[in-house]
């Protein structure tokens, strides 16, 4: 399904302008097609970077500083070549046109990562750290995405497959040979080695809830009455003037995201419209986009104005929400007449309040020590398999205590089959087509 015959072509730096702008070539007439673009005749000499004018047609564009990497010993295992140009959108865009005149073909998504797995460059989840660790938002991101990209679940992954693989092999062996009886393994042993591997599954669960909340991040909706400082809430928790604010109740009407870091948890903040009984068509919208953006949301933030009463309408909102993860906010602390006494009283306006805030927010998920041990596994895929692996673990413990000696090693066998399965194919070593061109199809271009 996937092919590897051709040279792939992309621009790797992100749209937009900047001081330095890549064109990378990857395939096996990556070094040909790019002489084809340079003014120089001279081969380009392994891994040295080499100044060279760039031209297209008989016109030169730019200068550029152009890296062969030649096959096994690059980023896709195939030869690569690396043209920084200036960022210039419009000068990378004429390069990557040169390079497709010239016999390129222009890169999918994720095309130059899956190169790299598919010649065993990385294996599917060093791959899918490589997304992760672009696409991180917070230190604590980017830092379990390298160890993964380190290899850390690779090499926790292959710890377990290499004992189930072992042990696979003693059990058949005993099938094959069954007069040896147990001589491959007995029972006792066999029941030792699987509530090791049961306890590997489980501390890397265990690990994984941490894990997704490192890399998945929290959803939090805002939500209230109108007028209550949402988007104020929204703008400072947030660092920037997202959302408008303005003295006039409903002011807000589209739902705004924003995803922060909040002292290391990656949160996406969700501003809404103020709820409320409304004539106004537009506002009414607004106003079911954010009873819906409250029904997902892992963590419904509910602001309260602390200057004025507490109405009918505030309480049907707690009522709502009663049943929800939720945290409720006391804005506008800097007001006179502000009367609470609850903990989280915040002002958006001053920020007092806001940190205790942030607090909360890492409390209400238990994501207080986040950072302390960081957890090898962190993505949902990983730990729907890991899971798997673990019933079929689990219901070949179960077969081998309920049968004593009279254990049938093929039905057990079949249980530890499954597991292995499953690691393989978080490995990718087994992964589905389908399951591969997923993953790549969510990465950017030119990575
Ligand atoms: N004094 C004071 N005023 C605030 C505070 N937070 C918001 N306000 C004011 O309250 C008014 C409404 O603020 P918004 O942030 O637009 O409120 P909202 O809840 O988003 O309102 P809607 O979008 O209409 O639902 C504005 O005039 C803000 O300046 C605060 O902490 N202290
Ligand atoms: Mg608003």
């Amino acid at each position: 399904m996937f092919s590897t015959a051709d040279t792939i072509v992309a621009i790797a730096t992100p749209p937009g302008r900047g001081g330095i702008g890549i064109v990378r070539l990857s395939g096996p007439d990556a070094h040909a097609i790019a002489r084809v673009i340079l003014a120089s005749n001279a081969p380009l000499e392994p891994r040295r970077a080499t100044f060279a004018k760039v031209c297209v047609g008989d016109q030169i564009i730019d200068h550029a500083v152009v890296t062969l990497f030649p096959s096994p010993h690059s980023y896709t295992g195939e030869d690569v070549v690396e043209i920084s140009a200036h960022g210039s959108p419009v000068v990378l865009r004429s390069i990557v046109v040169a390079a497709a005149d010239a016999g390129a073909r222009l890169a999918g998504p994720g095309e130059f990562t899956l190169r790299a797995f598919l010649n065993s460059r990385l294996d599917l989840p060093q791959a899918e750290a490589v997304a992760d660790l672009i696409d991180a938002v917070t230190p604590l991101q980017a830092r379990t995405a390298f160890d993964q990209l380190e290899g850390t679940l690779t090499n926790r992954i292959a710890e377990i497959d290499n004992a189930l693989f072992d042990l696979i092999a003693r059990l058949e062996a005993s099938v094959d040979f069954p007069d040896e009886g147990y001589h491959f393994i007995d029972p006792a042993q066999l029941r030792s080695v699987l509530d090791d591997l049961l306890r590997a599954t489980s501390s890397l669960l265990v690990e994984g809830r941490r894990g997704r909340l490192i890399r998945d991040g929290l959803q939090v909706a805002i939500v209230g009455k109108p007028n209550v400082g949402k988007s104020s809430l929204f703008n400072a928790l947030a660092g920037a003037d997202r959302a408008i604010v303005t003295p006039v109740p409903g002011t807000t009407r589209d739902l705004i995201t924003e995803t922060v870091d909040i002292d290391g948890l990656r949160v996406t903040l969700v501003d809404s419209a103020g709820i409320r009984d409304t004539d106004d068509s537009i506002e009414s919208v607004g106003v079911g986009l954010a009873k819906h953006a409250m029904e997902v949301a892992d963590v419904v933030l509910v602001v309260l104005d602390g200057s004025l009463p507490f109405d009918q309408a505030d309480a049907a909102l707690l009522e709502n929400t009663a049943e929800r993860k939720r945290l409720v906010v006391w804005n506008k602390s800097d007001v006179e007449t502000f009367k609470t006494s609850s903990s989280l009283a915040v002002s958006a306006k001053t920020g007092a309040g806001l940190n205790g805030l942030r607090g909360a927010l890492h409390e209400v998920f238990g994501a207080n020590d986040l950072a302390r041990d960081r957890p090898a596994i962190t993505n949902l895929r990983h730990l729907g398999l890991v899971q798997r692996a673990d019933r079929a673990l689990t219901r070949a413990r179960a077969a081998v205590s309920e049968s004593g000696d009279s254990l049938s090693e093929e039905f057990v066998l079949v249980d530890l089959q499954a597991a292995r399965d499953a690691f393989e194919e978080i490995s990718g070593r087994r992964a589905p087509d389908d399951v591969i061109a997923h993953i790549f199809s969510k990465f950017c271009i030119g990575k």
